[in-house]
């Protein structure tokens, strides 16, 4: 734990840090150990080695049909839809190359820094799979419907420049900047309104599916919630006071 942030590596270097269902289990309890600690502010996701995650390790994969669909509905459904539900930020610093499942969970976090010799790779056509953990919802989103169609039907490499370019990161990074440029982030988001800061994780999940009406119900209640709570207070007394704000993070 560092000073208001949590980080969790992946970490089976010597395949790439590929799936297994024990890898799953360890990232949803240190998941869920984040959620869980108060004075936890931010997460950081990052590989261990030169890969960040080459998704699901193949030797595991299972044969049977019904066992490919099982592993998604019991790991890696729950593991985004945990990342989207964490009410503090994710970052995820990408370290190398983010493959199949694990170019998606990237994806899934709030945050994407990536280091220059990282490449986003739909891995999926290439083995006769469909992109899954969100691939299909979260690439046509990031990076348009055409682009989105070529990525999946190829299994083309995206460079992290690229990756910047196109919306799909927020930013790539000289490969040794990775870690401080991440950490700096952290430290950052570990000092913000942490609460309102999983308001705003709420609210732009939501407007995926909502209409325009619907959000703009939703922006006013979690407004109200938001000007509830005590870090609203300190913002704006931080303002008048041309001063710093000195956030707790707590909700009301
Ligand atoms: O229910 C379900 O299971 C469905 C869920 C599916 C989710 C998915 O993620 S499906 C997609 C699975 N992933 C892939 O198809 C990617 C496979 N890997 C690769 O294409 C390449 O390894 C990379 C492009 C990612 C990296 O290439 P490169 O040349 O930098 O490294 P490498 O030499 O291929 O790999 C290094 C080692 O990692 C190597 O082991 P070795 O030979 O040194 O002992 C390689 O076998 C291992 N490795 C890489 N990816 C995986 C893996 N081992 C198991 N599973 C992997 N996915």
């Amino acid at each position: 734990m560092r000073e208001g942030w949590r980080k969790i590596t992946l970490n089976r270097p010597e395949k790439l840090n590929s799936f297994t269902v024990e890898l799953h289990r360890q990232l949803a309890a240190a998941l869920d150990e984040a959620a869980a600690d108060e004075t936890c502010r931010a997460v950081l996701l990052t590989g261990a080695g030169r890969g960040f995650c080459a998704g699901q390790d193949l030797e595991e994969i299972g044969s049977e049909p019904s066992a490919v669909g099982d592993l998604l509905r019991e790991h890696y459904n729950p593991l985004i839809r945990r990342i989207r539900a964490l009410p503090k930020p994710v970052v995820c610093a990408v370290n190398g190359v983010a493959a199949g499942a694990g170019a998606n969970l990237a994806f899934a976090c709030d945050i994407v820094l990536a280091a220059r010799r990282a490449k986003f790779i739909q891995a999926f056509a290439k083995i006769a799979l469909v992109p899954d953990s969100g691939g299909t919802w979260f690439l046509p989103r990031l990076v348009g419907e055409a682009r989105a169609r070529a990525l999946a039907l190829t299994g083309e490499a995206v460079s992290a420049e690229q990756a910047e370019s196109w919306g799909m990161i927020w930013r790539a990074v000289d490969d040794e900047e990775l870690a401080s440029e991440a950490e700096k982030l952290l430290a950052h988001l570990a000092t913000q309104p942490t609460a309102a800061l999983g308001l705003i994780k709420r609210a732009l999940l939501a407007s995926a599916s909502n209409t325009l009406d619907a959000q703009l119900d939703l922006e006013a209640e979690l407004q109200e919630a938001a000007a509830g709570m005590p870090d609203y207070a300190e913002g704006i007394a931080a303002f008048a006071e041309k001063r710093p704000a000195r956030f707790t993070g707590q909700g009301a």
